[in-house]
């Protein structure tokens, strides 16, 4: 039997056969909501957050307990990744906040530090810096209330409003 790193228990098979399935990162991080529906709250939940060369996974995970996956984003199909910048209280614990542009969905991840932050853009840039679904442009602050806070747009979906470099940030490999 093996240590599974994903659902933090034993398996019987070998979690890391092929090298998709090797953990790149891992850690605890704060995501918001995706709101994929017009009815879905708007809430932050602490997720064990696992990125591998074909999937950024999250976990629900409760003390003692196995972990639940939640939530699983096919690298192929992200379109974005950068971190927001933004004057709004973050209403987390966790105050370095990052996007992911991801089919017709964005999720805000909050890390701890600058450094998590950095390593998780840094990463996941690399990863998606060839996809060909990448947008030329993004939004550079947050959408909340119904508008983008950076251009005003009040259209979640809206053309971005600042040049996308999906090299930016991956030149250099943070500690
Ligand atoms: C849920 O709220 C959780 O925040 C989900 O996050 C989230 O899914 C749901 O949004 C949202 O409705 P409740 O737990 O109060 O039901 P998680 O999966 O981490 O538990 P996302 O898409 O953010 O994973 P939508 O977008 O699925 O409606």
């Amino acid at each position: 039997r093996v240590w599974d790193r994903c659902t933090g228990s034993w398996k019987r098979t070998v979690p890391c056969q092929t090298m998709n399935n090797c953990v790149l990162l891992e850690e605890q991080l704060i995501k918001k909501s995706q709101q994929k529906r017009r009815t879905s709250p708007s809430n932050f939940k602490v997720r064990f957050f696992v990125l591998t060369k074909s999937k950024l996974a999250y976990f629900e995970h409760r003390h003692g307990k196995k972990r639940t996956l939640k939530g699983s984003i096919e690298l192929s199909r992200i379109k974005c990744v950068e971190i927001v910048k933004s004057d709004i209280t973050i209403p987390c614990h966790y105050k370095y906040p990052f996007q992911v542009l991801h089919d017709n969905y964005l999720l805000y991840v909050f890390a701890p530090n600058r450094e998590s932050r950095q390593r998780w853009v840094f990463t996941l840039k690399e990863e998606t810096r060839n996809n060909n679904n990448l947008v030329p442009k993004y939004h550079p602050n947050f959408w909340i209330d119904g508008k983008w806070r950076c251009c005003a747009q009040t259209e979640k979906l809206a053309a971005g409003c600042i040049e996308y470099d999906p090299t930016k940030n991956a030149s250099k490999k943070p500690l």
